[in-house]
């Protein structure tokens, strides 16, 4: 069958709209049965275009139910309407207003796109073509208006009446109803539109910014949750402080207000001083929310606030710049984390996140640049290559210019281009005025796919004292992109003397070394360092300096030497890691370990854990195992994900065994009986504890650790962990610790989510059915994205082996889903989808099974343009 529409959109293509919109005033009646919506644009011809050209409004299944131009109707024959749009034949070669008149019904709008309802509140999304679903309109980035916005509800129903700007009248309008004027005087694209209407709780608090302008904040959420949006306050009010220490960069309205809903597409949406939040991403507290939650809830907090500047004040010139405010504003929040708890901690983390997320999307049929010069659905767009490796981008940009040099360009970019819609390449263009530094190989990065591969290889001569270091970089062919250019790699580095501790070096020849910064700019450098009085083991890609893989030649005892001596934390963990990895790759392949490895990997676990000068947090991710997923995508080609869950769960028994008494003495000693608080030490305490949970479940069956420690834990981190960890073992306790956790904490969604996702990554051959009646169930909310990301993304995302079953199961259970949710939201559907990126690194016969799958989703059903475009690319 056929896809709605395959048409693709080009950069190339980009030209600005005839036609300005000057101002905006839109007059919102909202009903039970109906929202009425009236639209008054002033609109003006620019200097450049013809007289007599067309206007051609956007417009997403509105049906027009009045027009007209400076209050005079419109004749039948000026104008046309269809379900993609509004055309306006000659309109006046002047400024004008056009009115127009829609009913939308958001209570049948199951796509969270345009306006819809959530638990019976009204709210909006419009990122990034969701305004055209609610009035006709030119709906791109570029067009930048300011919005005064009058809504009118019924009072009981919608006591609160939201929109962006600053609130400037309120009052009662007669028949139960009320009404709220909102202004916003800052020009912003319609994307960034956002309306609220319904019956909210609420906390508030205010911020005095630097200049001492208070602002009132306030969190809207269901009533009865109040006290659970007290972290995200908080997080917001540290958020505002941070920006403007960092960047400079003070809050610009008089109030800033978020608002939680049910029913959310994504994390949440930055529309100017009106933020809305899947409520995932604001309610905790210690019995219902993790840590990890905890910690998700204050970074998304901050990236959405960070917006206000990179994305809002100066936003995007069109859909493919994308990556200009997401890139920048994830590597914001990152540097937000870092500055507000442990710098190698965050680091860790979101490397682990890039590589378990994005070089998978980078390595296989999805792969795109970070700026893409083409699309057929911009949905689709929303990636992690977007967002993670854009902020990696922006990083190597911060470590090439340093600190200092950094600001200074962030500084121009906020002078320069504050109240425009803009490209990459300005983005770009004020490093290279700030810093006078030729960045023209630089933006290579923006515009070229796929994860370099760096191969190091080095030599040592006693004689001269001379050490030399080679560095290649490659990039395999991704989509559509043959052929690669050589980037501007920056690499972090040290030299380690045999005594663990740093070398120096008289002189170095063969290419540019700024500092402990080597710029890899060519194909392949050959460095030699004079001086160097003994053979050194090179620190590479210190902090992760670069999105790049590494091979080099250093062998396992020069591995386990970094874990122990290198000043970064960060390599001393990839150390680790590698070692772990390569293990477990070649057990996979038949090769399995000497003893006397696993010993030395053993010991220096072990080493690490007794380390008094590492924090608990570190250490947790020090003796994490690498999953079945990370290492199948080392092995890259004709993987077998049996082959290999079974050599890491022969190496986890292996590294454990020997050692698992004193692993049980460490986890009990970590017990505490100290009030729950999120803070980095606590949360870095438990995250050890059950990082050796982990392993005392996996490597020794000791499942009636994670039983206890289910049953006596006081927080949802504890509690949860040691189901997950018991679910993903399928120890005996497994699946009566479900079922409790499914009757205990029954009616809380968020909470029932996390059932949802333990349960996906069951690994026994019953899950799939488990599944399949979960999803059959009649109350199962099957419209709510929160829920079916939680049962369904989970299964295709986190490497399980049911998913990538050789008979196909997995893949026919998750494309039949698909074809259902397709119906339904086709933006959750096609990130599902995604998962079946796996596909081309398979073994044959899995690869053809998912294959297969594929093909009947696509012959069988008629799918959107979002899952469309997923399925062909990774079919092609
Ligand atoms: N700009 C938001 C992301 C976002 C994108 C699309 C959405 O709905 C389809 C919602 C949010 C962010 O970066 O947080
Ligand atoms: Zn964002």
């Amino acid at each position: 069958m056929r896809t709605e529409t395959e048409q693709t959109i080009y950069l190339k293509d980009y030209a600005p709209t005839p036609y300005r919109i000057v101002s905006v005033e839109l007059d919102f009646r909202i009903l039970e049965e109906n929202t009425r919506v009236r639209a008054q644009l002033a609109i003006e011809p620019r200097d450049t275009t013809a007289p007599g050209t067309s206007l051609v409004l956007d417009g997403d299944g509105l049906s027009l139910s009045s027009i007209a131009i400076d209050g005079a109707p419109l004749a039948l024959a000026s104008y046309a309407a269809d379900d993609n749009g509004l055309t306006i034949v000659e309109p006046p070669f002047r400024r004008f207003v056009l009115e127009t008149e829609v009913f939308l019904k958001p209570e049948s709008n199951t796509k969270l796109m345009g306006l819809y309802r959530s638990s019976g509140t009204w709210c909006t999304q419009c990122e990034p073509e969701g305004f055209r679903r609610i009035t006709y309109y030119l709906d791109r980035p570029d067009v930048l208006a300011p919005f005064t916005v009058r809504m009118t509800a019924p009072q009981a129903l919608a006591p609160v009446l939201l929109s962006n700007g600053n609130p400037i009248d309120r009052g009662d309008a007669g028949d139960g109803m009320h009404y709220a004027v909102w202004q916003d005087p800052f020009p912003k694209p319609a994307y960034l539109f956002a309306l609220v209407a319904g019956d909210l709780g609420s906390i508030t608090d205010s911020f005095t910014t630097v200049s001492g302008r208070n602002v009132d904040l306030a969190i809207y959420c269901t009533h009865g949750k109040e006290a659970e949006c007290h972290h995200a306050m908080d997080s917001l009010k540290r958020s505002m402080a941070w920006d403007e220490r960092r960047f400079g960069r003070e809050y610009d309205l008089d109030v800033f207000n978020v608002v939680a809903v049910s029913d959310f597409n994504f994390g949440a949406m930055e529309n100017k001083g009106l933020n809305i939040f899947n409520d995932k991403l604001v309610f905790a507290q210690p019995e219902t929310a993790t840590d990890a939650n905890y910690h998700s809830i204050e970074r998304v907090i901050a990236h959405e606030y960070f917006h206000n500047w990179t994305g809002n004040r100066i936003t995007c010139r069109d859909w493919f710049q994308l990556c200009l405010k997401e890139g920048l504003t994830v590597y914001r929040d990152q540097e937000f984390s870092s500055d507000e708890h442990s710098r190698p901690v965050q680091r860790i983390h979101d490397v682990q996140n890039l590589r378990t997320s994005q070089f998978p999307e980078d390595g296989g049929p999805l792969a795109h640049p970070p700026r893409p010069d083409h699309y057929r659905e911009i949905n689709n767009f929303y990636t992690t290559t977007v967002y993670e490796k854009g902020a990696e981008v922006v990083r190597m940009l911060a470590t090439l210019l340093g600190e200092a040099g950094f600001r200074k360009g962030m500084d121009l970019y906020f002078e320069r281009h504050d109240g425009e819609a803009t490209t990459i390449e300005a983005f770009i263009k004020v490093f290279e005025d700030a810093s006078g530094r030729d960045l023209s190989q630089f933006i290579t990065w923006y515009l070229q796919a796929g994860t370099p591969q760096v191969t190091v290889s080095d030599s040592y001569d006693g004689a001269s004292q001379t050490y030399t270091l080679t560095l290649t970089q490659t990039v395999e062919p991704t989509p559509g992109e043959p052929d690669k250019k050589p980037l501007l790699i920056p690499v972090r580095f040290g030299l380690i003397g045999p005594n663990g501790s740093p070398m120096s070096w008289n002189g170095v020849s063969g290419g540019t070394v700024e500092g402990d910064l080597i710029l890899l700019d060519k194909p392949s450098v050959t460095l030699t360092f004079s001086g160097v009085a003994n053979k050194p083991v090179p620190s590479l890609f210190r902090a992760f300096s670069a999105p790049v893989k590494v091979s080099s030649n250093l062998d396992q005892a020069d591995l386990l030497f970094l874990a122990r001596h290198d000043s970064d934390p960060f390599n001393r963990w990839d150390a680790l890691q590698t070692v772990s990895t390569q293990l477990i790759a070649e057990a996979a392949r038949g090769r399995r370990w000497s003893d006397d490895d696993a010993h030395a990997l053993r010991q220096a676990l072990v080493d690490t854990l007794a380390n008094p000068d590492l924090d608990a947090a570190f250490k947790a991710q020090a003796i994490a195992i690498p999953g079945t997923g990370m290492v199948s995508r080392h092995i890259g080609k004709d993987v077998d994900p049996d082959a290999v869950s079974a050599a890491r769960k022969d190496l986890v028994t292996t590294l454990v065994g020997p050692i698992a008494d004193q692993l049980a003495e460490r986890y009990a000693a970590l017990v505490s009986d100290a009030p729950y608080s999120p803070d980095a030490a606590q949360a870095g305490e438990r995250a050890l504890r059950n990082g050796l949970l982990q392993l005392l479940v996996s490597g020794a069956g000791r499942g009636d650790l994670a039983q206890k420690q289910y049953e006596t834990a006081g927080n949802m981190t504890d509690r949860y962990a040691a189901m997950a960890i018991a679910a993903q073992s399928w120890t005996d306790e497994a699946p009566a610790l479900l079922g409790d956790f499914r009757t205990r904490f029954a009616g809380d969604p968020l909470v029932f989510d996390k059932w949802l996702t333990a349960s996906a990554q069951a690994p026994d051959d019953g899950v799939i059915e488990r599944m399949r009646a979960i999803l059959a169930a009649p109350d199962f909310p099957k419209t709510n994205p929160n829920r079916l990301r939680s049962l369904l993304g989970s299964f295709v995302m986190s490497g399980s082996t049911q998913f990538t079953r050789l008979d196909g199961a997995g893949f026919r259970f998750v494309t039949e889903a698909v074809a259902e949710i397709d119906k339904v939201n086709p933006q959750v559907a096609s990130r599902i989808l995604t998962g079946m990126r796996i596909l081309p690194m398979l073994e044959p016969r899995r690869r053809e099974a998912g294959r297969v799958a594929l093909e009947t989703l696509k012959s069988q059903h008629t799918l959107s343009r979002n899952v469309g475009e997923i399925l062909d690319r990774i079919l092609a």
